[in-house]
């Protein structure tokens, strides 16, 4: 385990990349802007119907998707492995997919994988190359689970007092689509599947980032688990689910521990700019590259690595206020950083 865990221990610093289809909705819904949580949950917060999802993902084409600028970006920054939302809990797959017709290839004006292009850079650059899947949520594959039972007040919806009675009754769905597999014929279908793809398909993946383990059974999890022998050194996450997979990483989100909370296990904290994952036109609230700096000093004083994200637009461009705290992280790196 030391020798797989080794460059990880190393590397301290990665980039976290939130990309969706979301990235296209911003956090606003029919005039209504989402008032709690990651824009990318938008689909769930506002119960946007399936098919009105998916509609508008054939509109997606990120023509502007350089992934040679993006690596570059990040290793001049000083990060030295990058994980991207190859599935985030929409179901939506950056990849080419036998196993959902909901993907990138598939479902949208795009027409063709984006992670090939990703694994090519990071290879030419020397990157770490890592997929966060949501292996349970899947608010567009049948069968998928669906966290957040209310949409309580504020959510971007006017009909939310009908919609929370429906999804309380249906296990947190709020479209009958989503209902017509179980969620054991999701994993079979979709979640495992996929991750055989993801583990085959593109070279060497340096870390499997799992993502909130809603309804799973450990029976489901040791399925996810055993296709991870397709990539022997790939290092995972702690939530696969809870508590008999810890895998081999902490994942404190949005905060960084104190001294007498660490236990020796191996951690890392991700980190949003602002205050969405994913792209949201409306949040300005950025952390300036100071504090990004100190973030960073301090997690690396106390052993751990810090993932910071950035939620590129739908175009496939980074938000110029990621690009500028990028840039200026590198030069501080330069001058007092890397050996
Ligand atoms: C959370 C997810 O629900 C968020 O959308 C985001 O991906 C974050 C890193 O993990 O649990």
């Amino acid at each position: 385990k030391d020798e797989r865990m080794k460059w990880w221990r190393e590397a301290r610093f990665g980039m976290f990349i939130h990309w969706g289809v979301y990235a296209q909705w911003a956090g606003v819904y029919h005039g209504h802007e989402q008032t709690r949580g990651g824009a990318e949950w938008i689909m769930n917060r506002s119960k946007i119907p399936v098919a009105e999802y998916q509609a508008k993902a054939k509109e997606f084409n990120p023509t502007s998707y350089n992934p040679d600028l993006w690596v570059k970006m990040a290793k001049d920054a000083g990060m030295k492995y990058i994980v991207i939302t190859a599935k985030h809990h929409d179901g939506f797959a950056l990849f080419k997919s036998d196993a959902s017709k909901w993907n990138i290839a598939d479902a949208t004006a795009y027409g063709r994988d984006l992670l090939k292009p990703l694994a090519a850079a990071c290879k030419k650059y020397g990157i770490k190359l890592g997929f966060y899947y949501s292996h349970a949520q899947d608010w567009n594959n049948p069968g998928g689970a669906a966290a957040r039972k209310l949409m309580r007040e504020g959510w971007a919806n006017p009909d939310s007092t009908q919609i929370d009675a429906y999804t309380q009754a249906h296990n947190g769905h709020w479209d009958p689509a989503q209902e017509t597999a179980t969620f054991d014929q999701y994993i079979d279908k979709v979640s495992v599947p996929q991750v055989k793809e993801l583990l085959s398909n593109y070279g060497d993946i340096a870390v499997l980032w799992w993502d909130t383990p809603t309804n799973m059974t450990d029976q489901a999890a040791q399925k996810l688990q055993d296709v991870l022998k397709l990539q022997p050194g790939i290092i995972t996450n702690d939530r696969l689910k809870r508590p008999n997979f810890p895998g081999d990483t902490k994942t404190p989100e949005q905060k960084i521990p104190s001294r007498k909370d660490l236990d020796g296990k191996d951690w890392e904290t991700c980190m949003t700019m602002n205050g969405t994952w994913g792209y949201r036109t409306k949040d300005t609230n950025w952390k300036s590259t100071e504090t990004l700096i100190r973030n960073l000093a301090d997690i690396a004083s106390k052993g751990g690595n810090y993932l910071l994200n950035v939620g590129p637009k739908p175009d496939g461009t980074f938000p110029q206020e990621s690009i500028d705290r990028l840039g200026e992280i590198g030069k501080w790196m330069k001058t007092n950083g890397e050996a």
